[in-house]
């Protein structure tokens, strides 16, 4: 039977709602939902094709323990696994106490699942080392609110972005990484032709397209931009004094330092154009209203929160802030980073915004949780912490919804670390992430559309998600776990409490106690509750008992929560990126994201379309940086220096800034055959935040002299079926070549392709290894090619004429045609030998494929227009095929398509 359910998409902190909609127990498609308020129906790629990422083949199904570190995992049911745990962990605690262990979390959990873990260490265990990989993400922005506003609070809401007549988008990429932000910010410039964008990022990133002004400053120059942009606002009469006077304190002082701060100094050490710096100012300092949206580029920075405090500032200097299109908008990454930060999940918060530094904060939260006291010393951050691990000071780590072995930087460390612990546990919704390989305990978690709880977005909105499915095999509810684990930790640490502090037996009760502790805080949600977020829909907090509705902007009266009522601005200086490119290191390598994949690819690396528009990780750099190197396009390059040493395939950007290189951060040891750009990052971090630069780092690219090539590509048999097998097998391979990396590509047949290159060619009889696990060896249906001079060797599989599957070693330039016919199912069987022809060349008589106008639903311009053609309207075509209707960025060109098959068409129908 079908039904539909109101849930959230677990990507993003842009946090859209959607419908679930299932058959018979399984989910069969989404939606997006109309009526909530962060996304009024839209989704972007991700968000859309989430129904086809919950395949069981790719999830983790049984609790799977090893007793000694080289034996294999053993499936074991789930009360061996957690008394196990618990005997583990007592025992740890039992001899070198509370603080050698650790759990380690992530702003992918529910508020709730967040909320027990972090009771069970600061409650239960007595321990503070609780922390998450909102560390990596949000630790900046929370220490930049709090020392300039004084709590960790976004005081904006997503329809300020419409309100706006300036936006200084600053380290963000929302074209890419808050999709459906951009699309308001695209809504606003159509709607505003006096808005102005400005986009602060060290390279040409896709949103910088939007921008009226992109300045390209050096990487970790932000703090000097924003003192030189305060430098212009004071000399041109632009700022607020009555504002300052009357609403905050230390202005004086930082109007000093930023004397120094003038254009030509800026223009110095940002590398911009002086007039551009003054432009800047003048746009923001003239505006109606001015509003910052900022993430990771900012962040993620040895001095992230001094980045965080010296834009705020100019919200506070011009007083654009609590205003309608006013403020400083910190984008959250993860789609409840900010549910975290509620909880206090972090090892130096506490629940509700407390503080653990705060005697008064650790008394009240011992009393809310009725424990005798909270531990004072504060816990291990996460970089602190994996040191820890490897140092022997902490010896068990509780792993949860995070890949570390993956996303911390300097990645032979992290995993040596994990090496060394005398226990780790993971909990994970799938089955073999980088992290998994580290696990002694691996327990089985439920996922999107399986769990029940609440998330907040980065507008401070609460949605109330509810299960549309029963999980796979015996996976459980993440909160469900660690309050089992609790209970029977508390019996060993006869601590006889663990039943009592963990009395829940519905998520619902988890929220109540987590209400309760917000009440009289900045964040109270008194007045909500699973009953009123279902008939009212999603809330924005402070949402007070007896409210009748959240609130959408913070500040309006300019009160903030300080001891003095005032907001602060802070002394921050210029100061340099932690590693500083010289002769040896030239080039700063910056990360960030792609827009189909998300962090680690356990979840869209197992659906095909989200490789569609990348379906490598590229090596980005300037033309004149790749030709001093003598690297052309496609050429593979080594990545490296102290740490560690990658090697990718580069691509030319002028974008790119000389001097600068890009690489996304989403393949790792399973999609290719070295850790990713993390092998390379410093673990150099914030000393406010404790937030490692993961956003700059210093290496050497030099040619990577790999002659010998070889491509694998193999279509899966039918819509998703063969497919984990064969990427399996594709995986196994990795480790063979100098060079390697797995994925997929392709529509309703995906195609598993597997990419290497490697010092000299593999001798025939591990080509033919290759070939049986790929399924390419029935000689009956095999169409070969051999040139043993020039060493190469062509094989494809065509049974009845249809191309499968082909291997092709030596020389692989057929791959970019063969890529798009295979995944169209669309090469005619007399064009098949031409796989295998000797130069690889395009047949000459392959029709050119049509344009992708709708990249959300996949769907062509061809097809779009064979529809039309055939009588189909717009609307009848965005129902059938789904274009259009996710993130919306193609309608115009769906409209004009077609308005002019009508215009051609007498009686044709376009709406
Ligand atoms: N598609 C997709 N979307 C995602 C995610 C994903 O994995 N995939 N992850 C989510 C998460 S958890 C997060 S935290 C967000 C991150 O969202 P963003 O922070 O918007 O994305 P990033 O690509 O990490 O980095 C943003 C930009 O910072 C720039 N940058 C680098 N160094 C500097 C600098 O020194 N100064 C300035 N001003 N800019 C700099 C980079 O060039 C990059 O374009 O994305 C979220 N959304
Ligand atoms: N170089 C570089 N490194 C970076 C960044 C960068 O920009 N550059 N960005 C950093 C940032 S901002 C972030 S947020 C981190 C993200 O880094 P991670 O947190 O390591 O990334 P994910 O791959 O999202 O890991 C989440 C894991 O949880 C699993 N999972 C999914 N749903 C559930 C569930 O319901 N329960 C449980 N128990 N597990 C589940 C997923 O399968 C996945 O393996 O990476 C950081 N690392
Ligand atoms: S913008 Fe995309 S990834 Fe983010 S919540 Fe919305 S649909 Fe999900
Ligand atoms: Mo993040």
């Amino acid at each position: 039977m079908n039904e539909t359910v109101r849930s959230t998409c677990c990507y993003c902190g842009v946090g859209c709602g959607l419908l679930i909609e299932t058959d018979g127990g399984r989910i069969v498609g989404v939606r997006g939902d109309p009526a909530h308020p962060a996304n009024h129906g839209r989704l972007c790629s991700k968000g859309a094709t989430l129904h086809l990422s919950s395949r069981p083949e790719y999830r983790l199904l049984h609790p799977q323990l090893r007793t000694q570190r080289d034996a294999a995992r053993r499936r074991v049911g789930w009360d061996e696994a957690l008394d196990f745990a618990a005997d583990r962990f007592a025992a740890i605690i039992g001899e070198h106490g509370p603080d050698s262990v650790a759990f380690y979390i992530s702003g992918q959990l529910l508020t709730e699942d967040y909320y027990v873990f972090n009771k069970l260490a600061k409650g239960l265990i007595g321990t503070n080392n609780v922390d998450t990989n909102s560390r990596l993400c949000m630790s900046s922005a929370v220490a930049g609110y709090k020392q300039t506003l004084g709590v960790d609070a976004p005081p904006c809401s997503y329809d300020d972005i419409g309100l706006a007549d300036c936006l200084l988008i600053a380290g963000a990429n929302p074209a890419i990484a808050h999709p459906i932000i951009f699309r308001r910010i695209e809504d606003a410039r159509a709607a505003n032709p006096g808005l102005r964008i400005i986009v602060v990022d060290p390279r040409r990133s896709e949103t910088a397209a939007i921008a009226d002004l992109h300045l390209p400053l050096a990487p970790g120059s932000d703090i000097a931009l924003y003192n030189g942009l305060l430098h212009v606002l004071l000399n041109e009469g632009l700022i607020n004094r009555d504002y300052i006077a009357r609403h905050t304190e230390g202005f004086d002082a930082l109007a000093r330092t930023v004397e120094t701060y003038t254009p030509e100094v800026v223009a110095r050490i940002c590398g911009l154009p002086q007039a551009d710096i003054v432009r800047a100012g003048r746009w923001f300092g003239s505006a109606g209203a001015a509003l910052s949206l900022y993430c990771q580029g900012l962040n993620q920075s040895a001095h992230g929160t001094h980045n965080n405090a010296a834009l705020i500032h100019l919200h506070l200097a011009t007083g654009q802030i609590g205003r309608p299109g006013a403020g400083p908008f910190s984008l959250t990454g993860q789609p409840n980073a900010m549910g975290g930060r509620e909880v206090g999940g972090l090892a130096n918060l506490l629940s509700a915004h407390r503080d653990l530094a705060d005697p008064a904060h650790r008394a009240e939260v011992a009393r809310l949780w009725g424990v005798a006291a909270v531990p004072e010393q504060p816990g291990k951050t996460a970089i602190e912490l994996f040191a820890a691990l490897r140092s022997g000071e902490v010896k068990a780590v509780w792993i949860a919804c995070t890949n570390p072995a993956q996303s911390l930087p300097a990645q032979a460390e992290v995993r040596a670390a994990l090496d060394a612990a005398a226990f780790v546990v993971l909990q994970e919704a799938y089955a073999d992430t980088d992290t998994a390989a580290f696990a002694d305990l691996l327990l089985p978690a439920s996922s999107w559309g399986e769990k029940e709880g609440t998330v907040t977005n980065s507008e401070r909105r609460i949605t109330h998600v509810v299960p549309a499915v029963t999980p796979p095999g015996e996976a459980r509810d993440d909160w469900r776990i660690a309050v089992d684990f609790a209970r029977r930790l508390g019996q060993r640490l006869a601590q006889p409490s663990g039943d009592d502090l963990f009395p829940y037996e519905h998520p619902e009760q988890i929220f109540a106690e987590h209400r309760q502790s917000t009440i009289g805080r900045d964040l109270d949600i008194g007045g909500l509750s699973y009953s009123l977020l279902d008939s009212r829909g999603p809330q924005q907090w402070p949402f007070p008992a007896g409210a009748s509705s959240g609130r959408q902007r913070l500040y309006e009266d300019g009160v903030f929560p300080t001891a003095s009522g005032r907001a602060r601005f802070v002394h921050v200086e210029h100061r340099a990126t932690a590693e500083v490119t010289d002769a040896s290191l030239p080039v700063s390598l910056l990360s960030g994201r792609l827009r189909d994949q998300w962090h680690g690819m356990s979840r869209t690396g197992t659906v095909a379309r989200l490789f569609n528009l990348d379906d490598e990780p590229l090596l980005t750099m300037h033309p004149a940086d790749l030709r001093q190197r003598e690297l052309r396009d496609g050429d593979l390059a080594r990545v490296r220096n102290r740490r560690g040493s990658i090697i990718v395939r580069v691509a030319a950007d002028e974008g790119m800034p000389c001097g600068r290189a890009w690489l996304p951060m989403h393949w790792g040891s399973r999609y290719m055959n070295s850790a990713g750009v993390n092998a390379l990052t410093t673990p150099a971090r914030d000393p406010f935040s404790q937030q490692p630069e993961l956003k700059h780092t210093a290496v050497a690219v030099d040619k990577a002299q790999l002659p010998w090539q070889l491509v694998v590509l193999r279509l899966a048999d039918g819509e998703e079926a063969g497919t984990p097998a064969l990427l399996a097998s594709a995986r196994r391979l990795l480790d063979e070549f100098d060079f390697a990396t797995v994925g997929l590509y392709g529509r309703r047949r995906p195609l598993v392709i597997l990419r290497a290159a490697h010092r000299q060619p593999l001798p025939a009889d591990r080509l033919h290894a290759i070939d049986q696990l790929f399924g390419l060896d029935d000689d009956g249906a095999a169409i070969v090619y051999t040139d043993r001079q020039r060493q190469v060797n062509k094989r494809a599989i065509a049974p009845d004429g249809r191309l499968v599957g082909v291997r092709l070693a030596g020389e692989t330039l057929a791959q970019g045609w063969l890529k798009e016919v295979m995944a169209d199912d669309s090469l005619d069987a007399e064009l098949v030998r031409w796989a295998v022809a000797p130069i690889g060349e395009r047949p000459g008589k392959l029709p050119q494929r049509s344009r992708v106008v709708c990249r959300c639903a996949d769907v062509t311009a061809a097809e779009i227009t064979a529809e039309l053609t055939s009588g189909t309207s717009l609307a009848a075509l965005q129902e059938k095929r789904g274009c259009g209707t996710f993130c919306g960025s193609c309608l115009p060109d769906l409209r004009q398509m077609a308005a002019a098959h009508a215009a051609h068409t007498p009686g044709a129908r376009t709406a």
